[in-house]
């Protein structure tokens, strides 16, 4: 029990770095701002180097540490395994969490294969069947103005989807100084910009439409094939070594896509559009109207209505900060804004309320396999000069 008194959500962790310290934040801050049914208490991170993953746990607020992930694992007071590590773990911690009994947070993308991800989903509904859950986190779905542009479709304010156009542009290695990291080997990684920042757009897309791609075609480029191998690393920033290595992926993917309503898509995911930081770009054109959002103005979403007077009618620029949105009432007053983490804290949010009543979270361990499956038909597309790849 906690000291509110409501029965208490023991949260294992496993990684620390730049998204383990998103998730802490968002466990921190769940309980305090938002009226929940269980008190998720931050109880163990596991790291490999001991005093690195003290520290951590020191920053970020975990009460006690493990080096080795399995130990989290078995521990009792864990209920819920949080999983912040680089995609070539994900599989195996996650299987041994749900078999363990215990619910799972996993991070974006759900595995690097298919093959694995087709696992995770076969021990994901084993476990369910025992009441244990899983979740993957594509965190931008609780975006509050994302959350109004899926009501909106929802609700047919922009009728049938015609077009999405979708890109995640970042520029963080557009230096070809920038040193090698886990993000830039495949063993690691499982691909590059298409798997780190395509699988967002990509689940995006399906979410706001509630449609499925059907097919793609696609291209992926590597413009810097060899960089520094990197001395130290904080986050995505690191120090460049005098020797290089090879980079194993894609540095830029770009893909057709059909949709299962009929509607098309095109699709950018690039770290190399210099002056774009975190431009997750959506625009969504229906029968009846369209809605366009870019985090880099995250408080806001565009909605055009066709029915509108053409004399009057144009983008409406809704800033989705009032307590009728999507998450809003627990935070500010109207106009206020949020930030990147508040989506975390949604997340945490979201799954307490799911483990409290037993019910499957959004997205599933099976929408995360859908996205691995489309990038991997756009790698098959891509080793195949843009062949046509049905999914
Ligand atoms: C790096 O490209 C990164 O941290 C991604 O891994 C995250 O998923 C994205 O949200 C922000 O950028």
């Amino acid at each position: 029990m906690a000291q509110d008194g409501h029965p208490t959500l023991g949260i294992g962790m496993v990684g620390y770095s730049f998204m383990g310290a998103a998730h802490s934040q968002g466990w921190r801050t769940a309980p305090r701002f938002f009226d929940l049914p269980l008190a998720p208490e931050m109880r163990v991170l596991a790291g490999r180097n001991a005093d690195a993953v003290t520290a951590a746990a020191d920053r970020l607020g975990w009460r006690d540490v493990e080096t080795d992930w399995r130990r989290l694992v078995a521990r009792d007071d864990v209920d819920l395994v949080d999983i912040c590590t680089p995609g070539d773990t994900h599989a195996e911690i996650a299987i041994a969490a749900l078999e363990a009994g215990k619910h799972v947070l996993c991070e974006k993308p759900l595995a690097n294969t298919v093959a694995e991800a087709e696992l995770m989903v076969a021990a994901a509904e084993a476990a369910a069947e025992r009441g244990v859950l899983s979740t993957v986190g594509f965190t931008y779905r609780r975006v509050p103005a994302v959350q109004l542009a899926r009501q909106l479709v929802v609700d047919g304010r922009i009728g049938t989807i015609r077009h999405v156009r979708a890109q995640y542009l970042q520029d963080w290695i557009a230096d070809e100084n920038v040193p090698l990291s886990w993000r830039l080997d495949k063993t690691k990684a499982g691909s590059g910009a298409l798997g780190d920042i395509g699988a967002h757009i990509i689940d995006l897309a399906q979410f706001i439409t509630g449609e499925s791609i059907t097919g793609v075609s696609g291209i992926l480029e590597t413009f810097v094939d060899e960089r520094p191998i990197a001395t130290g690393f904080s986050g995505l920033s690191g120090t460049a070594g005098t020797e290089k290595g090879p980079v194993t992926v894609d540095d830029a993917a770009v893909f057709l896509a059909r949709l299962t309503g009929g509607g098309l898509g095109v699709f950018e995911a690039t770290r190399f559009a210099y002056g774009r930081k975190n431009a997750i770009r959506l625009e969504i054109n229906g029968s009846r109207g369209s809605v366009a959002f870019d985090f880099e103005d995250m408080n806001v979403l565009h909605f055009f209505d066709a029915s509108d007077d053409p004399q009057v009618a144009g983008f409406r620029r809704i800033v989705v900060t009032e307590p009728q949105h999507a998450y809003i009432a627990s935070w500010w007053p109207a106009g206020h804004g949020l930030g990147y983490e508040h989506a975390f804290t949604h997340q945490a949010v979201d799954l307490v309320r799911d483990v409290a009543a037993g019910t499957q979270p959004t997205p599933s361990f099976a929408d995360g396999l859908a996205v691995q499956r489309i990038l991997e038909a756009v790698e098959r597309s891509a080793a195949s000069d843009s062949d046509w790849q049905q999914i």
